[in-house]
């Protein structure tokens, strides 16, 4: 990777990877691009930005010339709870925004990488250590718009030899962005209100696991997969990968160590409860270690303590 387009680049994941991939290639080598510009903002303020509607698929492919990128890094999406709410506004982002993506990548002759995620499983996928090869028929529209983009990446890597990457992100836990639109948000929330409030109510029933992964990790395994030797890659898109599972009370548990008296409870939602309850347990990721070395360093505990001491600092709480 020399000069990196992402889009999606003020999203939970694209604000805090544009960061760290000018950290690694340089701030002029990352064109950070979305639908709308946050003043002041880091990742707009800290090297090249554009405005970009990832469904207007001239401006991408003139943005793409323009900065003369060699590879496209697609984090543009609705998220599993806010595509349950606007299944049609889902499919036309998720798929029309991936499709105008793939194009540019294959015109310009560009490496690609968009995540998908351990919501394209569903309920009849093997749930606990779910191998990387099985069965995939998820009944979020989230979900079958992550199986369909596996799918389409796999046919630009075969059909037009486009060099398309991709993982399945268990949930993201970051102190950067708020939560978001997530069904895994729970597991960001919680320290939030934990620092704020002491407290917290639960919209994901307690027992219920699904994996997790630090931010830091997930950066990590973006850079490695696409540095990786091609040759070694069997899979494409997209690898399981992992770091942790864990459900509510096991979060709320490790949270207690560092905030005495910390109330948990549960009002579930539903909706939310349904998708996770359609999620894996947990996830087998041995392909993705085999084959590009991928490993995660935080645990529970680790990024316990992490969030909480980065979050006083960002609440301004002593
Ligand atoms: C979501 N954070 O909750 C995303 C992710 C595995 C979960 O795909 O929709």
């Amino acid at each position: 990777m020399k000069k990196i387009l992402v889009t999606g680049a003020l999203g939970q994941i694209g604000s805090e990877l544009t960061m760290h991939l000018r950290s690694i290639y340089g701030a002029d080598n990352v064109v950070a691009t979305d639908i709308r510009r946050l003043e002041g903002n880091e990742t707009v303020e800290s090297g090249p930005f554009e405005i970009l509607d990832v469904l207007d698929s001239c401006s991408m492919a003139e943005i793409a010339k323009k900065h003369e990128v060699d590879t496209v890094i697609h984090l543009a999406a609705l998220l599993s709870a806010v595509a349950e709410a606007k299944p049609v506004l889902a499919w036309q982002i998720n798929m029309g925004g991936l499709f105008n993506a793939l194009e540019v990548a294959r015109e310009l002759k560009c490496s690609f990488f968009t995540p998908s995620s351990i919501g394209a499983f569903g309920p009849s996928t093997p749930r606990d250590n779910t191998p990387q090869d099985t069965i995939q028929r998820p009944g979020t529209m989230y979900g079958v718009t992550k199986v369909s983009g596996e799918l389409l990446c796999d046919y630009y890597n075969k059909r037009f030899g486009v060099d398309t990457r991709g993982v399945r992100f268990p949930g993201l836990i970051s102190y950067v962005t708020p939560p978001g639109g997530g069904t895994t948000d729970y597991a960001v929330d919680i320290y939030y209100k934990a620092l704020e409030e002491g407290k917290y109510t639960s919209y994901i029933g307690e027992g219920t696991y699904m994996d997790m992964m630090y931010m830091p990790d997930a950066l990590n395994a973006i850079v490695n997969l696409m540095e990786a030797d091609a040759s070694k890659l069997v899979h494409r898109n997209a690898f399981n990968i992992t770091a942790m599972s864990f459900e509510p009370s096991m979060i709320a548990a490790e949270i207690s160590k560092h905030i005495p008296g910390f109330k948990m409870s549960y009002e579930v939602d539903p909706v939310r409860q349904a998708i996770a309850d359609s999620w894996p347990n947990s996830i087998d990721c041995t392909a993705a270690k085999e084959e590009w070395g991928f490993s995660a360093k935080y645990d529970l505990a680790s990024m316990t303590e992490d969030m909480l001491k980065k979050l006083k600092v960002k609440l301004n709480i002593k």
